[in-house]
């Protein structure tokens, strides 16, 4: 793992802040799902068509570089402004340093594409790993591997989640929630759906090229209805690991490095790739309260 703290010195500690929002129980009811199947995943053989998707996803996040000249025109984009205009959350009371969201409010409200794209990313009552509600993310043509980003300043939280889901059988995607600071992933969770494992903080299209992550589950192809959500507990911000890694609520890996070394993230991504037309469904990607 690198040292990569050269670029937290302009950013100051952050503030460790009120973990304003809400969260709804995810942590019950996916330990009730329990589909995570606790292998370390030798499902290395490539299913077919996907390699350059895959290769795509490495190149658009993995690396050392901060990675992102490609969707960061600049910084002030994101940090500046307030993304959206629609300030009627109700729920997800993004007025804390950093939104929550469960999407329970029926709003994506904080969410912004990372650049101009044909995606879509609306408030889904289809299926959910939590409450009612997930978000509908739709690739909108093999162009794009649409990234959705939710920005706020930033902090230091010791628990992070997200639950990704696929449209039933119908597609061929990849996927992953990262969370960042400016341009540096710091964590990331990958659901390579298309190689069938789930991977933590890890770089590669493989099990066999998870370096410093960790390989925290298989996934099955074609995907059922069923949400894989992951659940990163007991962040070390001194050490530089997630103390423990949870998949539907069962611990899988522990003490996983960091991605890259940071003192803090201030926006979380979401990410589809594949072949364009995809659809996937997020939920819970939260910081769940102290
Ligand atoms: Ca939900």
């Amino acid at each position: 793992m690198g040292l990569r703290r050269e670029f937290l010195s302009h950013l100051g500690t952050g503030s460790v802040g009120l973990m304003a929002g809400f969260y709804l129980g995810a942590q019950e009811l996916l330990g009730i799902q329990s589909g995570g199947t606790p292998e370390d995943g030798d499902g290395g053989d490539t299913s077919d068509g996907q390699g350059s998707s895959d290769e795509e996803q490495q190149q658009s996040s993995g690396g050392d570089q901060p990675a992102d000249e490609d969707q960061q025109p600049s910084d002030e984009e994101d940090t500046s402004d307030d993304p959206d205009p629609a300030e009627e959350e109700s729920d997800t009371a993004s007025d804390g340093p950093f939104t929550v969201d469960d999407f329970e409010d029926e709003s994506v409200s904080g969410w912004e594409p990372v650049s101009e794209l044909t995606s879509t990313f609306e408030p889904s009552r289809g299926r959910s790993s939590s409450g009612s509600w997930s978000v509908e993310f739709s690739e909108g043509s093999t162009d794009d591997n649409p990234r959705w980003e939710n920005v706020g300043t930033a902090e230091r939280p010791t628990t992070l989640e997200t639950a990704h889901a696929l449209e039933n059988g119908e597609i061929y995607a990849d996927s992953y929630t990262e969370w960042r600071i400016d341009g540096t992933v710091v964590f990331r969770v990958n659901y390579n759906w298309s190689n069938n494992f789930l991977a933590v903080n890890g770089s590669g299209a493989r099990p066999s090229d998870i370096d410093d992550g960790a390989v925290v589950a298989d996934l099955p192809w074609p995907s059922s209805d069923e949400f894989f959500g992951v659940t990163l507990d007991e962040i070390d911000w001194e050490a530089n690991v997630v103390g423990v890694v949870r998949v539907n609520g069962t611990e899988q890996a522990r003490d996983v490095p960091f991605f890259n070394d940071a003192d803090s993230i201030d926006r979380t991504t979401v990410s589809i790739g594949g072949d364009g037309g995809n659809v996937m469904f997020v939920d819970d990607t939260s910081i769940p309260p102290e």
